[in-house]
């Protein structure tokens, strides 16, 4: 079929509409786009805002458009409904609408759990790692089992799903009773549920945290669902919900080498208000600067987060053994641990950061690829 009149602005076939210039900066061709990376080799100043279509000839799947000024562009049908401006899902949503929440009774089996050989992509399972790195996705959480009970090992584990993120902790850090600790994670004490660094900026998005060692007395791990206690809050009390999505709050952590400071909500909201984020941890959180008539409704919303963040149906309890290795999204999962004291076995964790551009490259290669 081929459509030819003097002018046309917008491309019609069947329900899509392809404005002209929209349809000459997605040309695909060699001199547009660079062939391995994709890239487009000019700048929007080099495209005509005047640019019309002179000619489309459809044949199949392949769409052939001829402009003004003159060049040709072949498109797959296909690729053209996937892309077409309003039609193509946000990439890289990782909003709780792109997610699936869970609550404690959701995983009955517990965390998603993969070997650490599926996970390299070198195990018995062929699926194992796409679906690992789906879950890890998806619910923000993934157990991985039989990791070298080397230390060092949780970098290695990183890698397979990303970068290391290097911090003033360290490429990784051990978790462990320091006689000196810079960090309450450095004791025996209980940890409240809480994201890691927010008082950096970007927050790392992923952790990674491998056992090396654990307590016969105490340091049990939970993990709770950010985005299904941020939904709780938006159904028992909207206004508590608003005032963390709105109230910047500060976070800080200092040492003897270090002044971190970041801000930023509680409860993180993207364009269309759907929940993408929550930063949260008690022990750098600092008294809020807000005006004085805020200050009572703001310390209401953060009590209301916690009571929510108290309760026990939220709460997926694991014990990691040696060997195990919990990853999780940094920016939706809060972690906690019991308190414990040493005895016979002395607890070691090791861990490191990661981020959320990694994983999501890593799970797009594999389904490419389809390995
Ligand atoms: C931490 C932490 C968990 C643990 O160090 O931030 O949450 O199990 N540790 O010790
Ligand atoms: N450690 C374990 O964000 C935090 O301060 C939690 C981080 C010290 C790297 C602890
Ligand atoms: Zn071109
Ligand atoms: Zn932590």
């Amino acid at each position: 079929m081929t459509m030819s009149t003097d002018v046309i602005n917008t491309v019609r076939i069947d329900d899509l509409e392809l404005p002209a210039l929209w349809l000459r900066d997605a040309c695909p061709c060699a001199a547009c786009r660079h062939a391995g990376s994709g890239q487009r080799l000019h700048s929007v100043l080099a495209l005509d805002p005047g640019t019309t279509v002179a000619a489309v000839h459809i044949d199949g799947d392949v769409v052939d458009v001829t402009f003004v000024p003159d060049h040709t562009a072949r498109f797959s049908l296909a690729w053209l409904r996937a892309h077409a401006p309003g039609c193509a899902p946000v990439f890289d949503d990782r909003s709780e609408r792109a997610r699936r929440p869970w609550v404690a009774a959701d995983l009955p089996n517990g965390v998603p759990t993969v070997a650490w050989s599926d996970l390299r992509g070198d195990g018995r399972d062929p699926g194992g790692r796409l679906g690992a790195l789906r879950d890890l996705t998806d619910l923000g959480v993934l157990l991985v089992r039989d990791v070298p009970v080397v230390p060092g090992s949780v970098l290695d584990v990183a890698r397979t799903i990303g970068f290391v993120r290097t911090t003033n902790y360290g490429d990784l850090f051990d978790v462990r009773v320091e006689p000196q600790p810079i960090n309450l994670a450095y004791t025996g004490r209980a940890i409240a549920p809480h994201t890691d660094n927010p008082y950096r900026e970007p927050i790392p998005g992923v952790q990674l945290l491998h056992c090396l060692s654990s307590s016969a007395n105490g340091g049990e791990n939970v993990l709770l669902d950010g985005f299904s206690v941020a939904a709780v809050l938006r159904r028992e009390d909207p206004a508590a919900f608003a005032t963390l999505t709105t109230t910047r709050l500060t976070f800080r952590y200092d040492d003897d080498r270090t002044a971190l400071r970041a801000s930023g909500p509680a409860i993180e909201l993207n364009a269309d208000g759907d929940v993408r984020g929550i930063r949260w941890n008690d022990r750098s959180i600092e008294p809020p600067q807000v005006p004085v008539h805020e200050v009572g409704e703001v310390y209401r919303a953060l009590r209301a987060f916690a009571a929510v963040l108290a309760r026990p149906e939220l709460h997926l309890h694991l014990t990691l053994a040696p060997g195990d290795c919990i990853v999780f999204d940094n920016t939706r999962i809060l972690h906690a641990r019991t308190a414990f004291a040493d005895g016979a076995g002395a607890r070691h964790l090791q861990g490191c950061y990661a981020d959320l551009d990694g994983l999501a490259s890593a799970r797009a290669v594999l389904e490419r690829t389809g390995r």
